[in-house]
């Protein structure tokens, strides 16, 4: 894709979209598309569950109609790579967890951005290697549209949710 403005136009669909999704194993997770380079998440299972990130930076991009790729370094130096097709209400995602985050996954499981530096000291204490790759599908089982660059949308760890809230699978 080459066309700058086609990439927009097809870009502006997935801004400001709210979505839950389950794994196959079972796993989880919660995303908020803030704008075309930032995103929110949160884990409600998995094990990582209870972890939560505002304003992750990633890379976003359209990759085919109504499917998107999300890609991300995270400061714990876990990668991410959702491709989401919207269409299907399928995501399929490959995460590459370090060694020490796969040994010890409580140690990543807070509001990441208030533990910004204690990541990266972990990180790079490791052990890197080898890492852990996951390779899994998930099935949407939620989707909104709540419009860009809002902060109340992803604002509270998942166990400070009420029972309300639409996660069940
Ligand atoms: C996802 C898979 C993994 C996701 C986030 C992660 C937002 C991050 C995991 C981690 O940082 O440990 O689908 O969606």
């Amino acid at each position: 894709m080459n066309n700058p403005e086609q990439q927009r136009a097809e870009l502006n669909r997935l801004i400001g979209k709210h979505l839950v999704y389950t794994y196959d194993n079972g796993w989880q997770y919660e995303i908020y598309v803030k704008s075309e380079n930032v995103f929110d998440y949160r884990i409600h299972s998995g094990i990582v569950g209870g972890r939560w990130v505002t304003d992750q930076e990633a890379h976003i991009h359209s990759v085919g109609n109504n499917v998107y790729k999300i890609s991300w370094d995270e400061p714990t130096g876990t990668t991410v790579s959702l491709t989401i097709n919207l269409d299907r209400e399928e995501v399929h995602g490959v995460i590459f967890f370090p060694r020490w985050v796969f040994n010890d996954p409580k140690k990543t499981v807070c509001y990441q951005n208030e533990h910004l530096d204690l990541m990266r000291q972990y990180r790079d204490a490791g052990p890197t290697y080898p890492k852990e790759v996951i390779d899994e599908f998930a099935k949407v089982t939620f989707i909104e549209d709540c419009g860009a660059n809002r902060n109340d949308i992803i604002a509270c760890a998942p166990s400070e949710l009420p029972e309300s809230f639409p996660v069940m699978a």
